[in-house]
Parts: C-alpha cells; sequence; structure tokens
C-alpha cells in the first residue's frame, strides 16, 4: 500500500446529495452534533449548489465565499477540519490548461478560506470524453488521474496539501459493468499519486452491507485502501422515504481496512440526527457492536427534541415512527411486525377475523395519531422535515383503521367500503405510483409490465 500513512482518517459527514443544500443553521448545528459525538471531517460539495458542478470553473463569489470561511472558522473552533470538493465532469477538458487552471484557482480559493482537504469528483458524469482528451491519455481513468496529480501538484507547490478523489465508477455494480471503461480502477490505482485517497460507496451505490473481502478487493485494485463514502442513510433519490435507521451492515472490522468513513444522508438535515448517532458510535465500537442498541440509544437521545405544544412524544410512538423510516432495505422490526400482522388480518376474509384484527386496528391507529402529533411539535425545523413523510403515512394508516372499523362493525361487515376522501381510481402519489404500478419488480429484482397479458394484475 502506498497510501501515506501519516495522513489521519477520515470520520464525518458529507454533504454531497442532490437537493437543497442545508442552511447554515442546520450546518452549525451538524458541527455541534460531530464535535459531541467525535466526528472530525465535514465535506462541502452539494450537488446542486451550481458552484459544484454547472458553474464549477468559476471561484465562489461573495457572500457565499464568506460564507464558507464563516463556517470554517465554526468548524475550527470544534476541531473540525472542512474539505472542500466540486464535480466538473460534467464538461471538462482534461487537456485544456485553462480547465486545470480553473480546478486550481477553485481550490486556492478554498484554501484561502480554510479549507485544508480538496475533493475532485468525477462521480455521475458520462464515461466519454472529447476527442482531444481520448488522443492524448485513451482513457478516462488515464485523464482524470493525471488532471488530479497536476492539481495536487500545483497545490502542494505552495503547501501540503491533502486530496481526495471520487472515480467515475464509484462502487462494485459499475465496476462489473465496465463503467468508466475496462479496467479504469487498476489503471487509476497505477497511475493516480499514491498520497490521493479514493471513495468508494460498497458494491452498490446504497450499500446494504460492505464486508471486509469485497473492501480488501478494491483496495488491491486501487493500490490504496479506500474511504468510505457512505450513502446508506442518504434519501435524495426517493423522495418518499428517509432514513432514521442505525448505522447497518457494515462490521466493525471495516474501518481498519478503510482511510475513513464519510456519510452522505438524509437531505432533510434534521432527520439524520439517528443515522449520524448510531455512524458514530459505530466508528468507537468493539466487535460486539449492536446495531439495533445503537439505534435505540439514538432514538432516545432524540426524543427530547419531539416535545410537542400539548404533550410529548411518547417514546414507544418515536421508535414506530421511526422504525416505518428506517433503512433503504428494511423497515424496523416494529414496523415490519405491525404491516405482518396487518397482511395476516387482510388475508382472510371479515367474517374469519379474530381479536387479531381489532389490536392491528388500535396500534394503526396509535401510528396515526403519533404522524399527527408531528404537526404539534415545538422545534418547526422537526416538524417541517417529517411533514410530508409523516402526513403521508397517517392518511394511509387513516385509510385503513376505517377499513378495518368497518369490516369490524356487524352491519357493514363485507359491504363495499368507501372512503369519502378517495375518489373513484384516484390514489396517493398521482403520477409516480401509477407507474409504479405499470412496471413491477419480481422477487428476483427483474421488472415485467403489467400492462402486458400474463403478467399479475
Ligand atoms: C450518488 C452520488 C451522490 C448521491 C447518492 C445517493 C456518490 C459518490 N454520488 O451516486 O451524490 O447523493 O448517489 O443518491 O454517491
Amino acid at each position: 500500500m502506498h497510501a501515506s500513512p501519516a495522513a489521519p482518517f477520515l470520520s464525518g459527514v458529507i454533504e454531497g446529495f442532490y437537493g437543497p443544500t442545508w442552511s447554515r443553521a442546520e450546518r452549525i448545528e451538524l458541527l455541534d452534533h460531530m464535535s459531541a459525538w467525535g466526528l472530525d471531517t465535514y465535506l462541502h460539495g452539494p450537488k446542486d449548489d451550481v458552484h459544484h458542478r454547472a458553474a464549477w470553473r468559476l471561484p465562489y463569489p461573495e457572500p457565499e465565499a464568506h460564507e464558507l470561511l464563516s463556517l470554517v472558522r465554526e468548524a475550527r473552533a470544534r476541531g473540525i477540519r472542512v474539505a472542500h470538493g466540486f464535480g466538473p465532469g460534467l464538461d471538462i477538458r482534461y487537456t485544456d490548461p485553462a480547465d486545470l487552471d480553473a480546478a486550481v484557482a477553485r481550490f486556492v480559493q478554498a484554501r484561502s478560506l480554510g479549507v485544508s482537504v480538496f475533493v475532485l469528483l468525477f462521480d455521475d458524469i458520462p464515461d466519454r470524453m472529447h476527442e482531444e482528451d481520448v488522443a492524448r491519455w485513451g482513457t478516462l481513468a488515464r485523464a482524470q488521474a493525471a488532471f488530479a496529480n497536476a492539481v495536487l501538484a500545483a497545490l502542494s507547490a505552495e503547501a501540503p496539501a491533502r486530496m481526495l478523489f471520487c472515480p467515475t465508477p464509484y462502487c462494485g455494480r459499475m465496476a462489473m459493468r465496465g463503467h468508466g471503461g475496462a479496467g479504469y480502477l487498476q489503471e487509476l490505482g497505477a497511475m493516480l499519486a499514491p498520497e490521493i485517497d479514493v471513495f468508494w460507496t460498497g458494491p452498490e451505490i446504497v450499500s446494504r452491507t460492505i464486508t471486509e473481502a469485497h473492501i480488501d478487493e478494491v483496495a488491491s485494485w486501487l493500490r490504496r485502501p479506500p474511504v468510505l463514502w457512505d450513502n446508506l442513510h442518504a434519501n435524495d433519490y426517493d423522495g418518499r422515504r428517509v432514513h432514521c435507521g442505525p448505522y447497518s451492515g457494515r462490521p466493525a472490522a471495516l474501518r481498519a481496512r478503510l482511510r475513513g468513513v464519510l456519510s452522505n444522508p438524509n437531505t432533510e438535515f434534521p432527520l439524520n440526527f439517528p443515522g449520524l448517532h448510531s455512524m458514530a458510535a459505530w466508528l468507537r465500537a468493539g466487535a460486539d457492536w449492536d446495531e439495533r442498541a445503537s439505534y435505540l440509544d439514538a432514538m432516545r437521545a432524540w426524543l427530547a427534541r419531539f416535545d410537542g405544544w400539548r404533550q410529548p412524544m411518547p417514546e414507544e410512538d418515536l421508535l414506530l415512527l421511526g422504525d416505518c423510516f428506517y433503512l433503504p432495505y428494511s423497515e424496523g422490526p416494529l414496523a415490519i411486525d405491525l404491516r405482518d400482522q396487518l397482511r395476516a388480518v387482510l388475508a382472510k376474509a371479515p367474517e374469519q377475523w379474530g381479536e387479531d384484527a381489532a389490536a392491528v386496528r388500535s396500534r394503526l391507529a396509535r401510528l396515526r395519531d403519533a404522524c399527527a402529533r408531528i404537526a404539534d411539535l415545538r422545534d418547526r425545523r422537526l416538524f417541517a422535515a417529517w411533514s410530508r413523510r409523516a402526513w403521508e403515512l397517517r392518511e394511509e394508516c387513516d385509510l385503513m383503521v376505517k377499513f378495518l372499523e368497518w369490516n369490524l362493525a356487524p352491519a357493514t361487515r363485507g359491504q363495499p367500503f368507501h372512503s369519502d376522501f378517495h375518489q373513484p381510481l384516484t390514489y396517493r402519489g398521482g403520477m409516480v405510483p401509477s407507474f409504479q404500478r405499470l412496471l413491477l419488480m419480481q422477487k428476483d429484482g427483474t421488472f415485467v409490465s403489467s400492462a402486458m397479458e400474463g403478467t399479475p394484475p
């Protein structure tokens, strides 16, 4: 391995998602949490900040430059380093000296504002190059490595610089598909200056699990241990979900094989409390790491924020709500149990419903009321972050409760059920669920058209 052993391990948070950027108040709150939880690095690289990708050649104007400067000062006061990144890959010309100058100028400006880690991001770009770049470098990996090395050389001429690089194929699936060109990662590993760290998201963009064997293989391609860019709690790709579950599916032993672990979490800043709390616990944990226990700790610490105008949120309700918005590939156990119970009841004709139906009705009504109570929160930013999701869940719980009540009552049992809040053939969600019903996912992950004859309705 060639990675510079002197450079410290990085732990922390990436503001690296698509969507509205966090506010100054949110970033300061993040820094407070990070310092309390022992996280040391904040990477500023919001995808939809125009200076991140669209206008990457332009330095930050005032007042954005001042904003970054003051953020760096706040971070330093808490012992946290600020990394700054941008993504030139949408329209860069790797051989154009003006583009190299523009990239260096961006980092020189960032350095003048106090940034100490410089990040070049080549994720989510077409894996094609201009003709002159192809003629000069042949492959994308060589072009990008040469560009990054030149940026590092220019920055290091003035002062030592720590650099990170996000490759175009940044997960196992992309590498397997040959994204970026055959042998991209091996070529990058051979050519990129050994002191530049490389981001990696795991076997997938959003990885359910990451094993030590996987990281060892990646490290052998890259000739250095990667820095984990963890999208476990990201939700920018699915507007209906948020992820409040624990840091999950990563054995504690993984840390020793990485050069850093940074989470790129939910776009809604206030909903990141439990996920980041848990990740910070994982970073400190030993082999007895228990992800559910870390979730329960995080939720108990979060509970104080759920003080309402009329009453506080009971811990039990917050846990159930959190379990309904848990992790990308799984709800939490309380939510799974509720759904299983509901499914078992609905699988039977109402005449055969036993006491289970009344019990599941009460649990659903309780969840509905917990969702409704979000509107009462004293913390209005927390309310705003939850509002749409909690409301949507409340609506579905309410519909289900009414359906159960209709069929529990002897007078209406088995009669056609209507909701006063649903017009025929309209569902919540508009175009999106109507598309989703047209293309159905099978158990093996393949999609089939539901409009074709012979496919399930
Ligand atoms: C990505 C993007 C990231 C985005 C995330 C989740 C990386 C390296 N890049 O592919 O900006 O937030 O997926 O949608 O992960």
